[in-house]
């Protein structure tokens, strides 16, 4: 389906059942919903006098911090105050197919002008978040281009630790423009090998269709950057004393990028990787989070100054991609300084001695990229096909209870953020280095290497798995399982 036949049939669909809007969020038993989100348009500052305007939860950006309890039911009231219908995506939860906001998964659409009652069990404790999860193809207002991220807060039913007080950071780009070719950092990540088949591989593919004359596919850039909705510089800086101990929530909002984080002359000691905590908490000088991952991480204030939290990117730093640290009593100009070169490896934060229990079955994937194959923009596919989103085909059937290893294999020199809905995954192997205890439920898939991941498909139902570049899983990056 393109994006004007989305619409014409959509558009039909929210016509038939819009109004009384508020009549039918109180029908289910006429009491208020514990939390109610609108979805429409706002002007949000992003700098002095630079306002936008985005598609937004509650008129804000980010959308409101929630905070539920775990496994304590709720309720929450979806307005759709646009014309366009939509799904909201309960990012990193356990929740039915029906609540987890994707049309993929058959979660019903919130119609245009309309409004649903969500009710489920949050779970697991920890950082989540929720997100816009509408297909924006090559219309860049659309999904999570715009607005429609927030930030959400599992309380858990222990303490985390040891801290004096908590941040939460959401990182995300603004007038997003295409070009063609683009500039993603590619050689941060180890184990950093290359699987020589893969590379030669993809390399085939992308010559021939060069040698077809054709240009390389639309890749996205951004004109703005800010964290919290703010350019650096603008607004409140983040008001620390010397020994402090601040957990910061960082949350990669980001439709399509992935994203660095450094404080000069202080260390991140990573706490959790996307609200998970991680069997061996390790301290970093940098921070490097792919598109919808969050880090939590725990920074003691320990040197007084004020100081750049920012983009290790100094183009992205610029357009805005920082905020200021600024210690009680400190003044002066914001000092930036780069971080000494380091690699992100997930294995830091792994497990020692667990010996993650083998898989009843090992499920092989290869992505690939077909160069600029859709009207200019790249098709991805998953063992030779692009996700078809009028059929919705089911690839994979899951017995519930049951063991499963993916096995991806990435034929592309890109590196793409995998996400599996309703599940947490646990890494094992990452461009065949073993690791083990370190759960997630997005995970950078380097370029030209093959990850392990292994799950229990114990969620009933319908479960989507796709590269959460809105680029990509629009152009094909997707796949369904079903658990019975
Ligand atoms: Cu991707």
């Amino acid at each position: 389906m393109d994006r004007r036949e989305f619409l014409k049939t959509s558009g039909l669909t929210a016509f038939s059942i819009q109004l009384p809007a508020r009549r039918l969020a109180l029908a289910s038993d006429g009491a208020p919903a514990d939390n109610t989100i609108h979805i429409g348009t706002a002007l949000i500052e992003v700098g002095p006098q630079r306002f936008l305007s985005v598609t937004a939860y509650n008129g804000q950006f980010p959308g409101p911090l929630l905070r539920l309890k775990e496994g304590k039911r709720t309720t929450i009231d979806v307005y759709n105050d646009t014309d366009v219908p939509e799904q909201l995506h309960w990012h990193g939860q356990l929740v039915s197919d029906s609540v987890d906001g994707a049309a993929e998964e058959r979660s019903p659409w919130i119609p245009a002008h309309g409004v649903r009652r969500l009710a489920f069990v949050p779970g697991p404790a920890g950082f989540r978040f929720y997100h816009t999860h509408v297909h924006a193809g090559s219309n860049l207002d659309l999904g999570q281009y715009g607005g429609e991220v927030g930030p959400l807060y599992i309380e858990p039913a222990h303490d985390p630790g040891s801290f004096d007080r908590e941040v939460f950071l959401t990182l995300k780009e603004f007038e997003p423009f295409f070009s063609q070719g683009g500039d993603m950092p590619l050689d941060f990540l180890s184990p950093s090998a290359f699987d020589s088949r893969l590379k030669a591989q993809g390399e085939a593919a992308m010559k021939t269709a060069l040698a077809r004359g054709m240009k390389k596919g639309f890749e996205v850039g951004y004109r703005i950057f800010t964290i919290n909705g703010r350019q650096l510089g603008f607004g409140e800086p983040i008001r620390v004393r010397r020994g402090e101990r601040v957990l910061f929530h960082i949350l990669n909002g980001s439709a399509t990028e992935i994203r660095s984080l450094a404080l000069p002359g202080h260390r991140f000691r990573v706490v959790a990787l996307d609200g998970n905590p991680v069997p061996h908490p390790a301290e970093v000088p940098a921070l490097w989070i792919g598109t919808a991952e969050r880090i939590s991480a725990v920074v003691e204030m320990s040197n007084p100054g004020v100081w750049v939290l920012g983009d290790l990117d100094d183009d992205d730093r610029r357009d805005g991609m920082g905020i200021i640290v600024e210690y009680a009593g400190a003044k002066g100009k914001p000092i930036w300084r780069a971080p000494p070169p380091f690699r992100w490896d997930y294995r830091r934060f792994a497990s020692r001695e667990r010996e993650p229990p083998p898989p009843v079955e090992t499920i092989e994937m290869l992505f690939a990229k077909d160069n600029a194959a859709d009207q200019g923009f790249n098709r991805w596919t998953i063992n030779g096909t692009a996700f078809d989103m009028r059929t919705m085909p089911i690839s994979w059937r899951l017995r519930q209870g049951l063991r499963y290893r993916l096995r991806m294999k990435n034929a592309s020199d890109d590196i793409h953020p995998m996400h599996l809905h309703r599940s947490r995954f646990e890494l094992v192997r990452i461009a065949g280095a073993p690791i083990a205890g370190v759960l997630k439920d997005v995970v950078m898939l380097g370029g030209y290497q093959t990850m392990e991941v292994d799950f229990t498909a114990d969620q009933l139902g319908l479960s989507l798995l796709h590269c959460h570049m809105q680029l990509h899983m629009d152009y094909g990056f997707m796949g369904l399982f079903e658990t019975t």
